[in-house]
């Protein structure tokens, strides 16, 4: 009886134990504190330590090494959480390249809202893809459409000719700025204003808030919206990790998820109005252009060559990620 007692008593401390167990948990990402991705981690830190004894490192773009050695970290267990764009992640995982196609998602802010909110794509069918690589997908998010920086203004793919584009590391993105009449450049976030000082190339694509904020509209001449996709993040864990978790952990995590989500969906979509405010303000004499919807049709008839090079990496699951996708414009654009 005594023996019996004793053991209760060991399994009631150790579960007590557990349950007040404070852990440190590290989250890596690929911009700072105050960038999107920022926001994000700073609200999801926050949701955590209010909520229970465990605490969150964040290390901001750098603190680990390059995107790559940061993704390699987070699969090893190293780091637990991480938040990683497909622009970095597609080389790995060809099915999230479809949050770079182009012409598939909306630029109006209610649409990007509903479509990011609501979408059955976004929201259904990347978790089981991104397990097979060891990863929980916990949240996906804009930051604002992709706009192009040049030396010299263009319109047409003719224009384009010659024109080296850095893009991030993905294949998929090297197809799109070919097909679009270009000549890509893949690179690191690293090295991308040292080779746009040295016009070792001549333009990039980035959201308007991250332009102004690190200054790329200083290091070219003009700023064209095209229109052709949503700088798309993701935010995961280590599935093993998060596996290996109780239930009440694991609650944590989600609700966390979900009130980050929540609140960086309403402040993505404000991103591209003060983007583009402070380029204004900041640098006035920088061009702007619009395409037409006339010159738009041009570039979105390019990329049916690049949905194919999509579809020949992704396979059928992969086109099936994009029909539903252009199903989620349609719902998004029907409001
Ligand atoms: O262009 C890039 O590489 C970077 N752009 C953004 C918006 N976030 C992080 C990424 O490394």
């Amino acid at each position: 009886m005594f023996k019996t007692l004793t053991t209760l008593g060991l399994i009631a401390a150790m579960t007590l134990a557990n349950s007040a167990r404070a852990d440190e948990w590290r989250y890596a990402m690929e911009e700072g504190l105050t960038d999107p991705q920022g926001m994000y981690a700073t609200k999801f830190k926050e949701e955590i330590e209010k909520n229970s004894k465990h605490t969150i490192n964040i290390y901001p773009v750098g603190a680990l090494g390059e995107s790559a050695d940061a993704m390699e970290q987070a699969q090893a267990g190293l780091i637990q959480f991480i938040d990683q764009s497909p622009g970095f992640t597609g080389a790995l995982i060809p099915e999230a390249e479809a949050f770079l196609l182009p012409y598939v998602q909306p630029t109006d802010p209610q649409e990007v809202h509903k479509y990011f909110k609501e979408g059955k794509a976004v929201n259904e069918m990347f978790h089981d893809i991104y397990r097979e690589h060891g990863l929980e997908l916990l949240s996906v998010f804009p930051e604002g459409q992709q706009v192009v920086t040049t030396m010299e203004p263009f319109r047409t793919p003719a224009d384009l000719a010659g024109m080296k584009i850095r893009t991030m590391p993905s294949p998929l993105l090297l197809e799109t700025y070919k097909a679009f009449g270009a000549s890509p450049i893949a690179m690191s976030w690293g090295e991308l204003i040292g080779a746009l000082k040295t016009n070792m190339v001549d333009g990039q694509e980035n959201p308007a808030i991250w332009i102004e904020a690190y200054g790329l509209d200083n290091l070219t001449k003009v700023m064209t919206y095209t229109g052709h996709a949503q700088y798309t993040t993701a935010v995961m864990a280590n599935a093993d990790f998060y596996d290996g978790l109780s239930d009440k952990d694991k609650k944590l995590i989600q609700d966390a998820t979900a009130v980050a989500l929540d609140y960086i969906l309403d402040e993505a979509v404000k991103m591209d109005e003060i983007g583009l405010r402070k380029i204004k303000e900041t640098n006035p004499g920088y061009t702007i252009n619009r395409l037409t919807d006339a010159e738009r049709a041009v570039f979105i008839e390019r990329s049916k060559a690049v949905e194919q090079a999509f579809i020949e990496r992704a396979g059928p699951r992969g086109a099936k990620i994009l029909e539903q996708m252009k199903k989620d414009l349609v719902a998004a654009r029907a409001n």
